[in-house]
């Protein structure tokens, strides 16, 4: 058996749909990841002790891969360490110092198979900046599509994993082995999924509370826009910043914090990772965005934390 383990997103996705056709494949068993976690699970070991050839693709694993004990056709994008594993071959531009912005485009690359597909990887995964690579635009104009619809082909796309349904991020690359991209704007499960995720999110950025220019949300919902509703309130609304707290996310609390550019002059987000973490909770950002799963009943301190640094 042919075994493809993918990322949840639209270039995950996309790449194994044209790892199928690339290869010819008439069987084949697609797995991805339980959403959010960046590891094999139980159920992907079993598959790959079942699979005579497997392959990996725009999923950063490398701890995993380096472990698998089959011949193994690694593809990604992201900067990871090379693999010592001598069953594994791995394509990652990367690894020379070349930057990639999409898996769809390695793989395009290394097979020489070229379609609409490859340029909704790069859609997917670096947005409107896709349109400025040339044979990403060449490729949707070949295939009649508009950007304003390949970047809500992306949106249908995602809408599985951001309703957090592996399963249905598996099926999404048989639907797209069946079906035209033109008909797929229609395909009505992923239209009504993204139209429940674009309700949820408008219906937690209307329950906004602003105080001292930075904007406060709380809401409930299984699905993962904690940090669509962050970046909508900084970028379109214009706040200072943003603290968005989902208090029932499968049984955890997610909280989101973003700062505009201006206000990293102030905050030291790096800080306020650092004392989360010594909460107990998962946390983890950068310069402008913390994001921290913890316990239901640790809201109130991590946002005391948060508070402090709102001045
Ligand atoms: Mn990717």
């Amino acid at each position: 058996m042919h075994l493809i383990i993918h990322h949840w997103d639209t270039d995950g996705v996309t790449s194994a749909a044209l790892l199928v056709r690339a290869l010819n494949l008439e069987e084949f068993m697609n797995l991805t990841a339980p959403i959010g976690e960046f590891r094999f699970d139980g159920r992907i070991w079993g598959a790959i002790e079942r699979a005579e050839k497997l392959y990996v693709l725009d999923f950063n694993v490398p701890h995993e891969v380096e472990k698998v004990n089959v011949p193994t056709l690694f593809i990604d994008h992201h900067t990871q360490p090379k693999i010592n594993n001598p069953l594994v071959e791995q394509v990652n531009p990367s690894l020379e110092g070349e930057y990639c912005p999409s898996n769809s485009l390695v793989l395009s690359e290394h097979f020489g198979i070229w379609n609409a597909w490859s340029a909704l990887g790069a859609v997917g995964d670096i947005g409107e900046k896709a349109f400025e690579i040339e044979a990403v635009d060449k490729l949707l104009r070949k295939a009649n599509l508009s950007r304003a619809e390949s970047l809500r082909l992306v949106e249908l796309i995602d809408s599985n994993y951001i309703a957090m349904e592996r399963e249905a991020v598996e099926e999404a690359v048989r639907v797209l082995l069946e079906n035209s991209v033109r008909d797929l704007l229609e395909y009505e499960p992923w239209v009504r999924k993204a139209e429940a995720i674009r309700e949820a999110i408008e219906n937690a950025v209307s329950s906004v509370e602003e105080r001292n220019g930075f904007a406060f949300v709380e809401f409930e919902s299984p699905f993962n826009i904690i940090s669509k509703v962050a970046r909508k309130l900084v970028w379109e609304h214009g706040h200072k910043g943003a603290v968005v707290v989902n208090k029932n996310f499968h049984g955890k609390a997610q909280v989101y914090f973003r700062i505009s550019r201006e206000e990293t002059e102030r905050i030291e987000m790096g800080e306020v990772i650092a004392r989360l973490k010594e909460l107990g909770t998962n946390t983890g950002g950068k310069r402008e965005v913390l994001g921290c799963i913890c316990e239901r009943g640790k809201i109130g301190d991590v946002l005391t934390i948060i508070n402090e640094y709102l001045g």
